[in-house]
């Protein structure tokens, strides 16, 4: 049985993907296996060759644009390009989110206001700018994702300043979804449990992460970057046109304990 929605004719944006493993790159090929044409946003130049090696794994001819969300120009820039390239855009997947690798262990406070601004800035505020500057390009039943995690309703260790940053990204998604609502466009989140990715990368105690996962969750197993894909392509297709403002937490069941 072919499950999949068509997204044929439509475009979405991925934003996020650096390797196979990425949780973006997962959500790239369900919308693929739907039909969907993709836009994929990097950061730096040296992020573009891997990732157009990768595209070449999807049925279809992909487009590739840099974007650093720390510049608005650039976010601005980026979704005219985009909106030339392709008319109108029929979603975006938000997978992006960076804080210093010293404030990612130890105690939280030691956080400075440099590397505490430069969480938020990344891995929250870019969000409600690249919602905005994609405002007049959305076709009238868009669909915006985000990728957060638990660790911003709940304390988790070495979380730290990251745990803010997702506490305010979960916010703007609700206010972006009440404001973006008004013009039919939904915006939501996918809480994923921990998967291994560039992200993951350096956290010393990551395969007691994921044991304790095995060992406690509901479903007693990892969630995989399918299962994001798959729950990504239900929020950004019509299958959800009644939801918006939520919390998907797709973790085994982890988050009820
Ligand atoms: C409780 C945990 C484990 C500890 C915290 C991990 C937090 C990870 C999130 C941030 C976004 C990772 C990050 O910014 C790493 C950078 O400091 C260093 N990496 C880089 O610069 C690479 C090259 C670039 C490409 O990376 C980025 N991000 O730009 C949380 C885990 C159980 C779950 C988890 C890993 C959550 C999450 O938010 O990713």
């Amino acid at each position: 049985m072919n499950i999949y929605p068509s997204l044929e004719g439509k475009t979405y944006v991925v934003m996020g993907v650096i390797n196979q493993r990425s949780i973006a790159w997962g959500i790239a090929r369900a919308l693929d296996a739907a039909g969907a044409s993709l836009a994929f946003t990097y950061v730096g130049e040296r992020f573009k060759a891997p990732l157009e090696k990768l595209g070449q794994e999807l049925s279809r001819p992909a487009s590739y644009y840099t974007c650093d969300v720390t510049s608005d120009e650039e976010i601005n820039q980026v979704f005219q390009t985009i909106h030339a390239d392709h008319g109108k855009i029929s979603g975006i997947a938000h997978s992006i989110a960076f804080a210093d690798k010293e404030a990612l262990r130890g105690e939280f406070s030691d956080v400075t206001r440099e590397q505490f601004a430069q969480a938020l800035d990344i891995s929250a505020f870019s969000l409600t700018a690249v919602v905005k500057a994609a405002k007049d390009f959305f076709t009238e039943d868009a669909s915006v994702i985000t990728l957060t995690y638990l660790g911003g309703e709940k304390m988790v260790p070495n979380y730290n300043v990251m745990g803010v940053a997702k506490a305010a990204l979960d916010a703007s998604v609700r206010y972006l979804a009440a404001e973006y609502g008004k013009q039919g466009v939904r915006v939501n989140a996918i809480s994923a449990g921990p998967i291994r990715t560039v992200s993951a990368k350096g956290v010393g105690d990551f395969n007691s992460i994921l044991e304790s996962i095995e060992e406690r969750a509901p479903l007693h197993r990892n969630v995989t970057t399918e299962q994001i894909g798959h729950s990504g392509l239900f929020l950004l297709s019509q299958m959800s046109s009644g939801v918006t403002g939520e919390i998907l937490h797709v973790d085994s069941g982890f988050h009820i304990l």
